[in-house]
């Protein structure tokens, strides 16, 4: 045999083993440099091809190109196999359980007050309304004063108010809202003032010292009690989902005149749920209209009484505690 065939013979067998222990892609591409690449053990065991007689040169040419048609076979079958594995392991580690429960998102909800505000705002724009804002702090003139309600007067005493050490106050309704539009806007108009306010009361199932009202107010040359009633009745009809029974009760009211207190027969039972009036002459005034020009009507509710009545609720403090067993239920 010739040193040729023997070294070929050697790789072969060398090469063979090699392949079969490599274990991974890489490993497996230095092995194939190593051997069959142009400066690899192959191409140097050929090198000495030229020193051979010119019979044995085909003979040897022909071994040493099934030998590396043998390597090659060998490294492409490892290759396969290492590529398989691969990909079976990624596959094995990346296993997607889709029958496993997903991860929980809760998702949030509208506070039963916001609903209410929501669902007041909704109708009254629908309506022709526009929502007015103003301050939480607000002087006396705009609280009361110009709501025909001067310092002597026995509807300050029945609302007990926040007073501020600076002589301003927490606003006792929105209707300081409504009074500074009235200044800044000639009619006609209609707006609607949702909001925060505060009173003096003590905690219990049914005050709280913060709570939220909405009031309506339209402004317009011929107004009558007779459009706050239409008005009135469209607002209860939509909010209830039905016409239901009303009763517009005398009351009294400082900033209106006549004044009245509106039941509803909801469920079998009568539910007060706002006061209304028209607005009097001297608010009107107090604002530099003209009230021989101008006539308007006036409601307010409370939100908190509203969302207590819709939904049931026994007690006002639940409305603040942010419990979710209680929250989760609208
Ligand atoms: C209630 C009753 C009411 C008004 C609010 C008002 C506002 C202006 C002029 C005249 Cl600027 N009136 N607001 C009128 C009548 C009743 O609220 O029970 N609120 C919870």
């Amino acid at each position: 045999m010739s040193d040729l065939e023997t070294q070929l013979q050697a790789l072969q067998a060398e090469a063979t083993a090699a392949i079969a222990a490599v274990t991974d892609l890489d490993a497996l591409e230095q092995e194939r440099i190593a051997v069959l690449g142009k400066k690899g053990k192959l191409s140097q065991i050929l090198r000495g091809m030229g020193k051979l007689s010119a019979e044995e040169r085909p003979r040897i040419g022909a071994l040493a190109n099934e030998i590396k048609e043998d390597i090659q076979a060998r490294l492409e079958q490892t290759k396969i196999k290492l590529e398989t594995a691969a990909i079976a392991a990624q596959l094995a580690q990346e296993t997607l359980d889709v029958t496993m429960p997903g991860v929980s998102r809760p998702i949030g909800r509208v506070h039963p007050l916001n609903s209410i505000i929501d669902r007041v705002i909704e109708i009254f724009t629908g309506l022709g309304y526009s929502v007015a804002e103003g301050y939480e702090m607000e002087s006396d003139y705009y609280n009361f004063e110009a709501l025909n309600t001067p310092p002597d007067h026995p509807a300050r005493d029945m609302q007990d108010t926040f007073y501020l050490p600076d002589g301003n106050l927490l606003r006792t309704h929105t209707s300081s809202v409504q009074i500074r539009h009235m200044e800044n806007h000639e009619p006609p108009l209609r707006i609607i003032a949702p909001g925060r306010v505060y009173r003096r009361d003590t905690v219990d199932a049914t005050h709280s010292a913060v709570f939220h009202q909405i009031e309506i107010l339209a402004i317009d040359k011929n107004l009558t009690f007779t459009d706050l009633k239409g008005t009135l009745k469209e607002f209860v009809r939509q909010m209830f989902g039905e016409e239901l029974p009303m009763l517009f009760r005398a009351s009294y009211f400082p900033f209106t005149e006549p004044s009245a207190e509106v039941d509803v027969q909801w469920e079998g039972r009568w539910l007060e749920v706002l006061g209304c009036g028209m607005v009097d002459p001297n608010v009107l005034k107090a604002v530099g209209y003209d009230p021989e020009e101008y006539t308007g009507f006036a409601a307010g509710l409370g939100v908190e009484r509203f969302a207590m009545v819709l939904h049931h609720i026994d007690d006002i403090r639940r409305l603040y505690a942010s419990d979710l067993r209680f929250l989760s239920q609208f």
